[in-house]
């Protein structure tokens, strides 16, 4: 099963989970360096992330492996905290390590595809309002420009965020992100205003003719009824329109969905908007799409007595005799990866578009480790290998995609679950810093290095 020529292999990241380094180099906190600091909680290990897999001082090593691995490319975010750690004034010592790293990826051939937002609002940005107010917008887009206008000469692949409903999600309809409450209004406030920072950077990148391509990459969770029951429908149409289509649409065809549109009307949601805005972003459509996946969404429609209007339209739903995860609670449906490719081909355009991040969080992997002392992983294989048949089918079939990124190179920090869920084609020893390969190492290798899946 051979892929299309130049085809991306590799792996995404992000700063927060992989630099580590948190209060060195003039960085200033984060929501996540506050919340562990500072935000009593119930944490898994403790783990914050000061103590990653330390890509800030290692990355040099990093680098030289992940060329072993036989990546082509590879997805790492920068820090905006790390940056412009006031917001303003440019940290000189960021620019030098931002640099090095994207000077040492193209010397190793590693092509790097970089993200400016992955969950890491700046603390001082969050005190202010955070996405509940216009001006992170503003302020998103002075640093987006700053980091075209300081890498622009090294870097041809920017996206601007990096899953973006997730914090309005898991910030205002749930209590696993600063702020942690469940407020529909300001979900779509916060909603709006992510979006809003999106185009006005993308607008900022073709005015000042910047080299190469603004994207953005969401985690699309493809919505199947529970039933063919219209109610089941109904409400897989809304999860389908709250959760994918809200930033699939606008960022794609400049438009909000009429579902989304038709739900803020009935539950007579204000947002607050400025005339231009909806112009603003029908102009400014992204030049590809990477796609996050992992799971499929199972809804059935919900207690009608419910108290919330989301409980009532829908459940996010496990299928019984389903495919999972143990170790994440999550469905593993290969298909879902081909049904995104088609729905990309069909109804957006067949827009270029990539994987962004696929893989397989487990507990324990330590009792598949062989005398040797590697992790045979081969359940991870076999997940991979399951996924791009489907995904060859899909490209096979016509849709534009070009590349696949596992999540993810190496056991890293998460923000939930910290160092739980390992995920890494590469272990992460968190007592010594080592890092070993396991099975799926190799087994990438051949993969990248053939461009084809035997
Ligand atoms: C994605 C995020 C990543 C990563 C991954 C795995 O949604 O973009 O940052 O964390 O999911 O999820 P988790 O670490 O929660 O198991």
């Amino acid at each position: 099963m051979e892929f299309p020529k130049g085809f991306m292999w590799g792996a995404a990241s992000s700063a927060p989970q992989m630099e580590g380094s948190s209060s060195l180099g003039g960085k200033s906190p984060n929501v996540w360096d506050h919340w562990f600091q500072k935000e009593p909680r119930v944490f898994y290990q403790g783990i914050g992330p000061e103590e990653t897999t330390g890509f800030y001082a290692n990355y040099k090593k990093d680098i030289s492996l992940m060329k072993e691995l036989g990546f082509n490319s590879y997805r790492t975010s920068i820090s905006w905290t790390r940056l412009m750690p006031d917001g303003h004034t440019l940290n000189d010592e960021a620019v030098e390590f931002y640099r090095d790293v994207f000077t040492r990826m193209l010397d190793q051939g590693i092509r790097p595809v970089v993200n400016l937002f992955h969950f890491d609002m700046p603390y001082w940005l969050y005190e202010k309002g955070g996405w509940d107010i216009r001006e992170s917008a503003e302020a998103f887009a002075l640093y987006a420009e700053t980091a075209f206008k300081c890498f622009g000469d090294l870097v041809e692949d920017w996206v601007t965020f990096n899953e973006p409903i997730v914090p309005v999600e898991m910030g205002y309809l749930n209590d696993k992100h600063l702020p942690g409450v469940f407020n529909i209004r300001r979900a779509c406030q916060a909603g709006f205003h992510t979006l809003l920072a999106h185009v006005k950077a993308v607008q900022a990148f073709r005015k000042n003719e910047h080299r190469g391509r603004v994207g953005i990459v969401l985690n699309l969770t493809p919505s199947y009824p529970r039933s063919e029951n219209v109610d089941d429908v109904k409400a897989a149409e809304l999860a389908d329109a709250l959760f994918n289509k809200s930033f699939l649409d606008p960022v794609v065809k400049g438009e909000y969905p009429h579902v989304l549109c038709e739900f803020i009307r009935n539950e007579s949601i204000h947002v607050n908007m400025y005339p231009d805005d909806l112009k603003l972003i029908k102009d400014n459509p992204v030049d590809f799409l990477g796609v996050n996946y992992y799971q499929p969404r199972r809804v059935k429609a919900g207690n009608q007595d419910a108290e919330h209007v989301l409980d009532r339209s829908f459940l996010h739903y496990e299928w019984p005799d389903r495919k999972m995860n143990p170790h994440r609670g999550w469905e593993i449906y290969e298909k879902g990866i081909y049904d995104i490719a088609i729905q990309i081909r069909d109804e957006y355009g067949n827009i270029p578009w990539f994987i962004a991040e696929n893989g397989m969080g487990v507990e324990g992997e330590d009792r598949f480790r062989d005398e040797a002392g590697s992790i045979q992983d081969e359940y991870r294989i076999e997940f991979f290998e399951e996924h791009l048949k489907w995904l060859h089918k899909g490209i096979r079939e016509g849709s534009n995609c070009y590349g696949f990124h596992v999540w993810t190179y190496i056991d890293n920090w998460s923000w939930l679950n910290e160092y739980k869920n390992r995920y890494g084609l590469v272990e992460f020893d968190l007592d010594s810093g080592e890092r070993r390969k396991k099975k799926s190492a190799d087994w990438f290798r051949k993969l990248a290095e053939s461009n084809r899946l035997p």
